[in-house]
């Protein structure tokens, strides 16, 4: 019983950070509006769409769909992003672009990005 009510007071503690961190973004963005959601495909060997463009400090969700039947990966290193994607899988990354600027993201299977696998993130202000 006490193990119980422990519980539920953490997962309170939890929702009550989870919350305090959302509203802590200094009211830049109108209320209600989620992160930026992108879907990009990973194709046998190109990406679909090969520009991406978002805006700078506001989270980005790239859901990664690999419709190709090798596998490949999305690799962003300015934003720390590397992620592979199996043959017919879908992966979701996250990041917040803390920069402006254009920003190549590429596979690195090796021979991919050489052979054409590379697009570009643009960030605005
Ligand atoms: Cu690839």
């Amino acid at each position: 019983m006490s193990k119980r009510l422990a519980l539920v007071i953490a997962l309170f503690i939890v929702a009550s950070l989870a919350l305090s961190a959302c509203g802590g973004g200094g009211g830049s963005s109108p209320s209600g509006q989620g992160p930026q959601q992108v879907t990009l495909k990973a194709e046998d060997i190109k990406w679909d769409p090969t520009t991406i463009t978002v805006k700078a400090n506001q989270p980005v969700v790239i859901t990664i769909q690999n419709t190709g039947t090798l596998k490949h990966n999305f690799t962003l290193q300015d934003f720390g992003v590397n992620q592979d994607v199996d043959p017919g899988k879908t992966e979701t990354v996250t990041f917040t672009p803390n920069k402006t600027g254009n920003f190549q993201f590429f596979c690195n299977v090796p021979g991919h990005k050489e052979a054409g696998m590379v697009g570009t993130l643009t960030v605005n202000p």
